[in-house]
């Protein structure tokens, strides 16, 4: 089964809207196998947007994405990248979709809300730099004993 890895970002958490964003994969049936809220540290986010070191807003992204808590999840549903970059929405709130989560709750691209795993590679590589093994769960829904 496909797995994606979801920051919801520190404005996110500050604007109090975790259980709403979260509420839309629920709501989805996206099932959600790991979930912890962490202040992410310098070097894991430098590691996770490594391949941004090099953009001019790196420094912001790492100042921002480190400034509180943070909650981080891991989504699993068959072809659940695609699904949930299109729920998340374009990077720019600008031209994110009105029913997306950028669409619906951003107005900057420093501060949208948001990361979900662009790829299969990425969400590999970031669902472990996140996450230990013990840590993602194994479990069937009782409501979607299907998923
Ligand atoms: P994504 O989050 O939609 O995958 P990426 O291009 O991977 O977008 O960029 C990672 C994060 O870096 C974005 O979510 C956003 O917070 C930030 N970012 C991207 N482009 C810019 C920019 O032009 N200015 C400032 N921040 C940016
Ligand atoms: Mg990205």
């Amino acid at each position: 089964m496909e797995q994606s890895l979801i920051i919801i970002k520190p404005n996110a958490v500050q604007r109090e809207l975790v259980g709403e964003l979260i509420a839309r994969f629920e709501r989805r049936g996206i099932k959600i196998t790991a979930m912890k809220m962490i202040i992410i540290p310098e070097e894991l986010a430098r590691f996770h947007y490594s391949e941004h070191k090099d953009k001019d807003f790196f420094q912001g992204l790492l100042n921002f994405i480190t400034s509180g808590p943070s909650v981080i999840m891991v989504l699993e549903a068959d072809h659940v990248i695609e699904m949930v970059r299109t729920m998340v929405g374009n990077t720019n709130p600008t031209f994110a979709d009105p029913g997306t989560i950028r669409g619906d709750f951003a107005t900057s691209v420093e501060n949208n809300m948001i990361h979900a795993s662009d790829s299969i590679e990425a969400a590999e590589k970031e669902v472990h730099l996140f996450f230990d093994e013990s840590e993602l769960l194994e479990y069937t829904l009782s409501v979607r004993p299907w998923l």
